[in-house]
């Protein structure tokens, strides 16, 4: 059965709701009009008026339990799914949730209004019963490769937040850059966020796959918390990303100590911690203090492209091998997780690795971001370990959207919205019981070609929109010729919250 509503320019939602239907009418929203809420959701209240005042210079009351509101906000903690029930009518507008539901009604709300930001603010009546498909609708960032700022960092979760993505992916460190201060180890950033340092140093560094030489920076604890706080007050989990054993190249820049050597003595690989008793100590201190600044259940570890078969050249790996009876490097690999895993065990907290870490062995309880194509993932959900879908190429957008002699620079082939939309996430290769442990999907975007937030927001917009829509609205209800359609409405919201946006089949880079 299709549940799917006719497109119409009046009710053009990313993500679509599960229902929507029209109602006859309109309801004008007025300077001075009041928001009237519960005791407890003031902050939503809040959100929903600051934006009203700074996109359309709109100004409403806020008001607990008021005699009459044109906007009510009705907490209803029986909807605990982020699930909400929005109804314009006439004479007013209700929102029911709980405070994460309520949230996303505002959300659809708002992409409801004029886009042009201009008088009269006129809502066509409707009514809306919604919820989302999957827990996890992920965006990431790689912020090592090039240094984004607090407040773009800010940005991208306000525009995630607008589309219901609910995953903010931080992908802190890599080879090269650090970027999250760790008190006990200065020289992570003093050394290891300063690109333009190595290149000065320059001889283990390789970076000519960096356009622009890559960006310097760092965040302090402070700018940390500060995001985190902006990311929940928009309903984001953000998900921190401390890379481990391999692309860890300026933690080894700054504490040479961590890095394999062969039995010379010499670095061979300068991007693989060694893996001794020292370098768990190291990333155990490292991993307390991210712990202590992240409240989120899941701590990522990486776990990618560890270049294993360099293990046995070094003494302390092949040592470690014969102790605990390994014949095969990846299972150096799988020992070096299972030992990161128990650690954030008995911190309460769960391990998410990159598909490689199912070779030689998965830890017990890991989380699978499933990125080198569906096969990890799917051998993980039949193992019955949540999972991530995050393939390659629909989910990768360091990838062109078109023609590449079009596009700004980008990994090739090519990935033009459509592919990403029109990605499913539980594979037909899953039976509807494994198909459960597929917790969501999730787009990624690295940046060694991306070295500013122009050029950033050019490679991710339309694109996660279309991860929203994936992610959040039920499979019976995807349409992908109303989903272009709405795609056209948006350029004026793009304009009004001054995103750079890939225009549909227009070069719009500078
Ligand atoms: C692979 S995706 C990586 C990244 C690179 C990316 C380039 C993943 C888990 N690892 O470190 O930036 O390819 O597309």
């Amino acid at each position: 059965m299709c549940l799917c509503f006719t497109v119409n320019a009046q009710f053009h939602i990313i993500p679509q709701p599960l229902r929507l239907t029209p109602k006859p009418g309109t309801f004008t929203l007025k300077n001075n009009m009041v928001i009237g809420i519960d005791a407890d959701n003031k902050a939503t209240a809040i959100y929903l008026q600051s934006y009203l005042a700074k996109n359309y210079n709109l100004h409403l009351k806020v008001r607990i339990k008021p005699t009459a509101a044109a906007i009510y906000l009705l907490l209803d903690s029986n909807r605990t799914k982020g699930d909400y029930f929005l109804n314009i009518s006439r004479s007013s507008i209700k929102i029911t949730g709980n405070s994460n539901g309520i949230f996303y009604g505002i959300q659809s709300l708002i992409q409801l209004l004029p886009q042009d930001g201009a008088a009269p603010f006129r809502l066509a009546a409707c009514e809306i019963v919604d919820e989302p498909r999957f827990q996890w609708r992920g965006l990431s960032l790689d912020v090592s490769r090039h240094f984004f700022t607090v407040d773009e960092v800010k940005k991208y979760i306000d525009v995630m937040a607008h589309y219901k993505l609910n995953v903010f992916h931080w992908h802190l460190t890599d080879d090269e850059g650090w970027r999250i201060q760790i008190d006990k180890y200065p020289l992570l950033t003093d050394v290891g966020s300063k690109i333009s340092f190595y290149e000065k140093q320059g001889k283990f560094r390789k970076l000519d796959n960096l356009i622009d030489g890559g960006r310097d920076g760092f965040y302090t604890k402070a700018d940390i918390r500060e995001v985190l706080k902006y990311a929940k007050e928009r309903f984001v989990t953000v998900l921190p990303e401390i890379e481990m054993p391999g692309h860890s190249e300026a933690a080894i820049f700054a504490y040479p100590w961590l890095g394999c050597k062969d039995s010379t003595g010499a670095k061979h690989r300068v991007r693989m911690l060694d893996p001794g008793d020292s370098t768990f100590t190291f990333m155990q201190n490292v991993l307390t203090e991210v712990i202590d600044l992240f409240p989120n259940q899941y701590i990522h570890i990486g776990g990618d492209e560890a270049e294993v078969v360099d293990w046995l050249k070094s003494p302390v790996a092949v040592a470690l091998m014969k102790k605990e009876g390994l014949t095969r490097p990846e299972q150096v690999q799988s020992y070096f997780i299972k030992r990161i895993e128990k650690f954030l065990l008995s911190k309460n907290k769960k391990l998410v690795g990159w598909d490689e870490i199912l070779q030689g062995g998965l830890a017990e309880s890991a989380t699978v971001m499933s990125w080198e194509g569906e096969a990890g993932g799917i051998a993980a959900a039949k193992m019955h370990h949540p999972v991530v879908m995050t393939p390659l190429p629909y989910m990768y957008f360091d990838a062109p959207q078109a023609n590449e002699s079009l596009e700004p620079i980008g990994w090739n082939p090519p990935v033009p919205w459509q592919m990403v939309y029109n990605y499913e996430p539980q594979s037909k290769q899953l039976s509807t019981g494994d198909a459960k442990y597929i917790m969501g999907v999730q787009g990624n975007i690295w940046a060694e070609k991306v070295p500013n937030l122009k050029h950033l927001e050019y490679m991710v917009y339309p694109r996660a929109l279309a991860v929203a829509e994936l992610g959040w609205t039920a499979k019976e209800n995807k349409d992908i010729g109303r989903f272009a359609d709405k795609l056209n409405m948006q350029y004026g919201l793009f304009k009004l919250w001054g995103l750079n946006a890939r225009l549909p089949n227009i070069e719009n880079m500078a």
